[in-house]
């Protein structure tokens, strides 16, 4: 399976551009892309302006060297801090809750609001970046797929983006569409809750991974206990169930259950109005060279996982 080296991250400098700091990032060589292709789709995403993105300002090629120019925000990647136990604090409740609003925000503009359809495909902590005031811009459009009306689901040889926030049908069949950056807007929100990474390799309560854990704390009335113990007091009781039975919602197993941005920015700043209930999400494991698609049916232990399907890739 092609992993995500379409556009990765060689560097990422600082460097100053007119009298204003910018991020430089430069571009892997082994892009199909085409030059002109690449300049026209940065020529575009430089056009479109959103709070809650972060703006590309430029780029340059120079044979296969390929470099975009970004905005430059001090306070680094969400993901720094977030997942850092010294500095984790720092990101409290109403702090979370107005990055999960703002990405979502963000994610509607590219998803909808713009003049074009953007799916991001790599959305995940590392790639939201806080602004001085610890707003959040989502970052990184080096995989994005850019659409017309006409076309908003595709398939693709070639998956790109990071293992644990790809939707099911993604990671298995290379189909993506709006509703597999739902998916990962889904597994954001459960690490801004929990302050604990989505890693199938860590085991979490003893739950393969965090889809797990929240599933079986909403089973058992529990959601409220998923906030992150080091913002307890800054916590809202009634904002962290929201957001949990957003995040579910989100990472449901058909596309076509997940809600779309549009109803996910409602739900937050109007809450619950008719928020169905969600049924057991889905993700998908990768165990030797075995891809698997799971659901977290069966509660309690993490020995009653149900499988769904196994298939190799
Ligand atoms: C939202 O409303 C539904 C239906 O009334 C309810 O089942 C669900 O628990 C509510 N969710 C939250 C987070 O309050
Ligand atoms: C929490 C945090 O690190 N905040 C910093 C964000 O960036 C501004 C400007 O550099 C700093 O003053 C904050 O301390």
């Amino acid at each position: 399976m092609t992993s995500s080296t379409t556009c990765s991250l060689l560097f990422l400098m600082k460097g100053v551009l007119a009298a204003q700091e910018v991020a430089i990032k430069r571009l892997s060589k082994d892009s199909e892309q085409g030059t002109e292709e690449f300049r026209n789709e940065v020529i575009l995403i430089a056009k479109l302006q959103h709070r809650n993105l972060v703006r590309l300002l430029g780029c340059s090629v120079k044979g296969d060297k390929r470099i975009l120019i970004y905005e430059y925000l001090p306070n680094k990647s969400l993901d720094a801090t977030l997942f850092d136990d010294s500095r984790k604090m720092v990101l409290d409740w109403p702090t979370r809750f107005n990055i999960i609003k703002g990405v979502a925000r963000g994610l509607l503009y590219l998803h909808q609001d713009s003049r074009l359809i953007i799916i991001h495909r790599d959305l995940k902590a590392a790639n939201v970046l806080l602004d001085t005031d610890m707003k959040p811009k989502i970052a990184d459009f080096g995989m994005a797929k850019i659409f017309s009306d006409s076309q908003i689901k595709a398939n693709t040889q070639r998956v790109v983006g990071t293992y644990g926030y790809m939707a099911p049908e993604y990671a298995m069949e290379g189909i993506f569409s709006t509703k597999s950056d739902v998916y990962s807007f889904g597994v954001l929100i459960l690490e801004l809750i929990t302050g604990t990474r989505r890693s199938s390799i860590d085991h979490i309560m003893n739950f393969p991974n965090l889809i797990v854990y929240a599933w079986n704390m909403w089973k058992q009335g529990r959601t409220k206990d998923l906030a992150d113990p080091s913002i307890m007091d800054t916590c809202v009781v009634d904002e962290v169930l929201l957001c949990s039975h957003l995040a579910l919602l989100c990472l449901q197993d058909n596309p076509n259950d997940r809600p779309a941005m549009s109803s996910v920015v409602y739900t937050l700043d109007n809450g619950n109005t008719t928020l169905p209930t969600p049924s057991c999400p889905a993700y998908f494991a990768q165990r030797s060279n075995e891809m698997e698609h799971l659901h977290c049916e069966i509660q309690n232990s993490i020995n009653s996982i149900t499988v769904t399907v196994i298939e190799g890739r």
